[in-house]
């Protein structure tokens, strides 16, 4: 059994962040950052059954087109992405009243609509990207054995080829799920590896006030290849959901506008209508 202090139960019997029961979400789930962004896309449902928001914690669960949808807002970083996860898993693969895991476990499939800066000059402003893998540079997975889902060999690659500070930590590389990969996959959606960072300004190199310890990150993850992969955009979830997804037996896929680039150092003109426009497009695709 569970301890109550491990895992946290409001009086209602909902999870503690979230405050969700396990009745109020669908098996296929939007993540996005901003708490804003839900309604932007819950507007086109066809009927909303529940809402709620703790914190940046937003949920709502309805109908699109026919198809039962929860979209949730995790905030920002990977921080984040650790409770959200775990406590969505909890709602649907831990028996809440007898605080024990289910013996048949349900799989979540999870797609992150985020906005993200590309690092490569070819890739434009209001494109949007498809994370084929996540790079995680923020740590959070490491509390977790990790071995079995990690890909070491791009690991080591980008601390090769980064000559990365280990005192930082060890980089963790995730893949996509297959499976909604090709279900999102058009045309218009570039590929490649995603850096997720824990942080934004200096994390992300970018210089404000304070040195950084390496200033020629940005343009060394640029340059980096592994397998004929390279490196397309920088943004703080995409690693870490798809390394606590994989532990935990979900399906995840991260699709991101891109709103900056930061090889070129500019910024989109109009970044709601590029997360409008992939909104439209995650929708219709999740419908086919
Ligand atoms: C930073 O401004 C935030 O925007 C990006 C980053 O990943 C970070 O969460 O994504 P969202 O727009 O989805 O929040």
């Amino acid at each position: 059994m569970i301890q109550s202090s491990e895992l946290i139960l409001n009086p209602d019997g909902s999870v503690y962040h979230l405050n969700l029961k396990p009745e109020n979400i669908a098996t296929d789930i939007i993540f996005v950052g901003d708490p804003d962004r839900v309604e932007k896309i819950t507007q086109f449902f066809d009927s909303i059954e529940f809402s709620i928001q703790k914190r940046e914690f937003k949920t709502q669960t309805g109908i699109y087109k026919g198809k039962r949808l929860t979209v949730l807002s995790t905030g920002i970083g990977p921080d984040n992405i650790d409770i959200v996860l775990n406590e969505l898993d909890a709602l649907v693969n831990i028996d809440l009243t007898t605080r024990q895991p289910k013996e048949n476990l349900t799989s979540l499939n999870i797609i992150r609509i985020g906005t993200s800066g590309a690092i490569q000059a070819d890739i434009p402003i209001d494109s949007f990207v498809m994370s084929q893998y996540g790079i995680g540079l923020d740590n959070m997975l490491r509390s977790y054995i990790v071995d079995e889902v990690t890909h070491p060999g791009i690991e080591d690659a980008f601390i090769t080829q980064t000559q990365w500070e280990i005192r930082k930590g060890r980089p963790y590389a995730i893949a996509c799920s297959e499976t909604l990969a090709i279900r999102m996959v058009s045309d218009r959606m570039y590929k490649g590896i995603t850096c997720t960072i824990g942080g934004f300004y200096g994390p992300q190199g970018r210089v404000l006030r304070l040195p950084i310890q390496d200033v020629q990150l940005n343009s060394k993850m640029d340059h980096f290849q592994f397998n004929g992969n390279r490196i397309t955009n920088l943004e703080m979830e995409t690693t870490a959901i798809y390394g606590l997804s994989a532990l935990l037996g979900h399906n995840a896929l991260s699709l991101n506008a891109i709103i900056a680039n930061r090889a070129t150092g500019t910024f989109s003109e109009d970044p709601t209508k590029a997360v409008d426009e992939l909104i439209a497009y995650t929708l219709e695709k999740l419908v086919e």
